[in-house]
């Protein structure tokens, strides 16, 4: 029964910075949410995509029930627990027997919390016998953990988030942190408002909101960063801003690297990095000035071929100026997801072990065997991401359990992975939200628990661990995901090792967190001190945090002794290697991809919050006006993105943060919203040699109009959910189509569709039929020779559905006139004549983006205060834009920068 408004304390489930939220619920459904002012991340502030984690979640996308096919080309239909995972039991332990463990393979998330990360681990290397289980993370962080322990010796950040508040100089390194760690970002905003004197260089081939803040933004050509970091140790070596008594004392192998970055000299890198060298010497200075220095880094670095490269060309600027182990300076890499820290602390990587072990180290093996109380761990090398789905579409692996990722959405070079998905002979996939393009693949679907609905623990960027608290039960038959993972594992034992006690004997989270934690004793990452009891009472810690610790350690390397065989850490001489694919007379630009401010990946849940569409409506392509020029291409034009390995079609903009020669797409977009297998059917899976992270920033493309005269627009209000999957399929037959939703009190699902000629008018009676403008209050006008329509259905004086056919020039008068609640007559003298173009004085209206989500403020509010002479705090003061969240006040500034005040606006 639902009682009284209770608060709950948790955490929030988007990024790394780990936010601390406090959930308002009735003990049965959440009602709202707010950031929770004792938590040391955040200290009360929410991003945008955090404060409005209470409007997402639509009960209509949630997997509710257990779903099995029996048979490929059969449909999946509903079944219980029992039945699902002994179904799934039976099939793993018989190809097990059959084909040998390393047939199998479970493909895991940093979305996960560290209790379900454990019982994986404990799944595949202790009862299965594989190392077959890798994570997103692959796609993420795995670079950054190679840095970390070639050149430190431990996958250890060594800095907390006061650092960055106290740094002299920050540098930021391929991280839009304005976008993807938006809380982080303010409060580095807020340090810099208070001590000017703090210098900021933000280094990303783009000029993202990040750069609002920078004093300096090197927009240096994909995939150059490696040359550039030892073009600036060149210049620090020769102006002798080095610690050369830090050098000798704590790290190994500077000879190696100053004679490998002697030939980086400044005219070199400028040329490699497509910068000027007096922008190249300004960053050395302010680095090597700097009586603090701090760098921060994430996907730009991470995500390329040489990813292990770039992040131990970063870390050795640090060695090589002392500037680690002190305040405000260190190497920072930002983790994306929210518990990616926990992941690589239990092992779940296809080369780790709990505990910051090797898979491939046989004392790390021996060690976790005896805790276990098993024989050995398997030896054989465990696939990673990429690896894995190749050994899926070939065959090799025939069972694949994946939980809580889209591989179908998220891996690169989707084609294959379709191919590897549909191939596969047993796909499970335990997902919270049954509308993913995965799900569609799943033999068997097990609903999972989500946000607010379960328990553990997390690892923030910081190696802080929060407790996340359950708020409210899960809805119908979804579980907890580590509850589902023993229950499978229970089941899978009686099988595989029969009459022996069991090694998953877990009733709670708390009793694995109990079993893992000691898993870390004596290591780096020492937590064995920590329990639930003590996060509930001392609030959340950072690790280090061993037995008999009365506290966590904000900061690691103080006395310059570092975790490597001999207390030194190791300069690493990487030489510069170009990006994979080179730009070509066929495919002559580069594609990068990244997040936006309000979506997360796949969109399973951010995609159920209409306003979170409000910043950015639906997939465009970025491209500097010049190459639109060059290309003949107006904005707004579609066009096919073809790279080597497939293609899609998306509208283009004119964009002069991206560089001429580049282009930019956001990850966001799967075959969901987008027709085709979105952004990364264009990506490749090419990776690191070390840390087998895949190269997904630098795609080559070329761009061509994409001649689709037929368009099809539509809107329709309420019941979204539904009716998007109802509709998605009907659009398979078009050459382009985006669905997504759109606005705030009234959802609507919105379509924008092209193809060359009109479908026939069967499919298009089917589309009418869910669109609800077939019949009823529905004004309709029909040209069937020209195989135009349009349809608007109007109940009690408001527009609730529209449907134009053949040609769409009145789509934004009409979206405007929907949005603002409004059936007049113009509306319907035009809707009764031939015309297709909106009346008169109405045929410029457009309804421009929202860029304030908190408070409902559009782009046009903005620009248009901006012409009246506002300035930020008028614009603050007046329309409220930006005094919520704060996410949309770089946005701002930078249209104070480029908008024109008109004299007499
Ligand atoms: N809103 C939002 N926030 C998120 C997420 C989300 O989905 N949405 N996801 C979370 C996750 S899992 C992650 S991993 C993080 C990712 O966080 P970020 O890494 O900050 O985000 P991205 O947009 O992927 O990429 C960052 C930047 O790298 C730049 N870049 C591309 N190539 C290069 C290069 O060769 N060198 C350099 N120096 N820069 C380059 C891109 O232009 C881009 O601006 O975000 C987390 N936060
Ligand atoms: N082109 C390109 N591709 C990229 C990137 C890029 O920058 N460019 N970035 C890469 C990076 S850094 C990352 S991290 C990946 C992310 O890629 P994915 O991991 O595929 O991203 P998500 O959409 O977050 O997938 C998480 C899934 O878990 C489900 N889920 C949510 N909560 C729970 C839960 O509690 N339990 C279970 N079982 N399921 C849950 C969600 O509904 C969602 O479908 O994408 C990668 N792909
Ligand atoms: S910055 Fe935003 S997305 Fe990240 S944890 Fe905080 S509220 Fe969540
Ligand atoms: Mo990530």
């Amino acid at each position: 029964m639902a009682s009284q408004p209770q608060i709950t304390a948790s955490t929030c489930c988007y990024c790394g910075v780990g936010c601390g939220v406090l959930i308002e619920h009735d003990g049965e459904r959440i009602l709202g949410v707010s950031g929770d002012p004792e938590h040391p991340a955040n200290h009360g502030k929410l991003c945008s995509k955090g404060s409005t984690l209470h409007l997402t979640g639509d009960l209509d996308a949630r997997g509710l029930f257990p779903e099995l096919r029996l048979g490929k080309g059969l449909a999946r239909s509903r079944t219980d627990w029992d039945n699902a995972l002994d179904h799934a039991a039976n099939l793993f332990a018989e190809t097990i027997r059959e084909h040998g463990p390393d047939s199998v393979a479970f493909y895991i998330s940093g979305q996960l919390l560290t209790e379900d990360y454990y019982a994986f681990n404990k799944l595949a290397r202790a009862l299965v016998g594989t190392n077959n289980l890798d994570s997103n993370s692959r796609l993420c962080m795995s670079s950054a953990v190679v840095g970390y322990k070639r050149s430190l010796g431990a996958d250890a950040p060594p800095c907390n988030y006061e650092d960055i508040e106290q740094s002299d100089c920050v540098l930021i390194a391929g991280s839009n942190m304005a976008y993807a760690h938006p809380v982080l970002f303010r409060r580095l905003e807020e340090a810099k408002a208070k001590r000017p004197d703090m210098r900021v260089i933000v280094i990303d081939p783009r000029r993202t909101d990040t750069c609002e803040l920078a004093d300096l933004h090197l927009a240096i050509l994909p995939g150059t960063d490696v040359a550039l970091f030892h073009g600036i140790l060149h210049i620090l070596m020769w102006e002798g801003w080095i610690d050369r008594r830090f050098i000798d004392q704590h790290t190994d192998g500077f000879d190696a690297l100053k004679t490998l970055v002697r030939d980086y000299s400044p005219a070199m890198v400028s040329e490699l990095c497509g910068i000027s060298v007096d922008d190249l010497q300004s960053c050395a200075r302010m680095i090597g000035s700097a009586p603090s220095f701090l760098s921060l880094w994430c996907m730009g670095l991470n995500q390329s071929s040489a990813g292990s490269a770039k992040n131990s060309a970063l870390i050795n600027l640090h060695l090589a100026t002392g500037q680690i182990g002190k305040p405000g300076a260190g190497p920072f890499s930002l983790t994306g997801q929210p518990n990616a820290m926990g992941g690589r602390e239990t092992g779940s990587l296809a080369n780790l072990l709990p505990g910051h072990r090797d898979a491939a180290n046989a004392s790390h093996r021996a060690q976790v065997a005896e805790y276990w109380g098993v024989d050995a761990l398997p030896a054989s090398t465990g696939l990673s991401a990429i690896e894995l789905f190749e050994a899926v579409r070939v065959g090799k692996i025939k069972a694949l359990w994946i939980a809580c990722t889209n591989p179908a959405q998220s891996l690169p070079d989707q084609n294959k992975v379709h191919e590897a998905l549909a191939a596969c002979p047993f796909v499970v996939v335990q997902e919270a939200f049954f509308t993913t393009e995965t799900c569609h693949y799943a033999d068997l679907l097990l609903p999972a628990a989500s946000w607010g609905e379960k328990e553990g623990s997390v690892t923030n960027s910081e190696r802080r661990i929060s407790h996340v608290r359950r708020a409210v039960p899960a809805p119908a038959e979804a579980r907890p995901d580590w509850a589902i993972t023993s229950d499978f594992a229970r089941r899978l034992e009686k099988l595989l090792r029969p009459g022996l006690p069991s090694l998953f004997a877990f009733d709670s989270a708390q009793a694995l967190f109990e079993e893992y934690k000691y898993l870390t004793a004596n290591r780096d990452l020492d937590l064995s001190g920590l329990s639930y009891a003590i996060l509930d009472n001392q609030g959340p810690q950072q690790w280090p945090f061993p037995v008999g610790a009365s506290h966590g350690t904000p900061r690691l390397y103080r006395d310059g002794h570092f975790p490597t065989g001999n207390g030194r850490a190791q300069f690493q001489a990487d030489p510069y290697r170009p990006a994979r694919e080179k730009r070509d007379a066929r495919f002559p630009l580069t594609l990068n991809t990244g997040r936006l401010r309000d979506q997360w990946h796949g969109m399973s849940r951010t995609g159920t919050a209409a306003r979170l569409f409000g910043h950015a409506p639906e997939a465009v392509l970025s491209l500097h006006p010049d190459e639109l020029r060059r290309q003949r291409l107006q904005a707004g034009d579609l066009v096919k993105v073809r790279s080597r390995r497939g293609s899609l079609i998306v509208p283009v903009q004119a964009d002069d943060s991206v560089r001429s020669g580049q282009a930019y797409l956001p990850m966001h977009w799967g075959n969901r919203f987008l027709k085709g297998l979105g952004t990364n059917v264009l990506t490749l899976p090419d990776f690191d040699p070390l840390s087998k992270q895949p190269e997904l920033k630098h795609a080559g493309v070329q761009v061509t109009k994409a001649e689709l005269p037929w368009q099809l627009f539509a809107l329709v209000e309420g019941n979204v959910q539904m009716r998007f999957e109802a509709l998605r399929p009907l659009f398979e037959g078009f050459a382009y189509a985006n669905l997504s939703l759109t606005g705030r009190e009234r959802p609507a699902l919105i379509i924008s569709a092209a193809s060359t000629v009109a479908p026939d008018a069967g499919l298009l009676a089917q589309i009418d039929l869910l669109l609800g403008v077939e019949s009823g209050p529905v004004l309709a006008y029909d040209d069937p020779r020209r195989a135009v329509g349009k349809r608007v259905r109007i109940e009690d004086g408001r527009i609730v559905s529209i449907r134009l056919a053949g040609e769409t020039a009145a789509r934004d008068w009409l979206k405007s006139l929907w949005s603002e609640g409004q059936a007049d007559a113009d509306l319907r003298r035009w809707l009764l004549a031939p015309l297709s173009t909106p009346p008169g004085a109405a045929a410029g209206k457009t309804v421009g983006k929202t860029l304030c989500n908190c408070l409902n403020v559009s782009e046009d509010a903005v620009c248009s205060g901006i012409a009246r002479g506002l300035d930020l705090d008028g614009l603050k003061q007046e329309l409220k834009c930006g005094t919520s969240c704060g996410s949309c006040v770089a946005e701002i500034k930078r249209l104070l920068a480029t908008q024109p005040i008109a004299a007499h606006a």
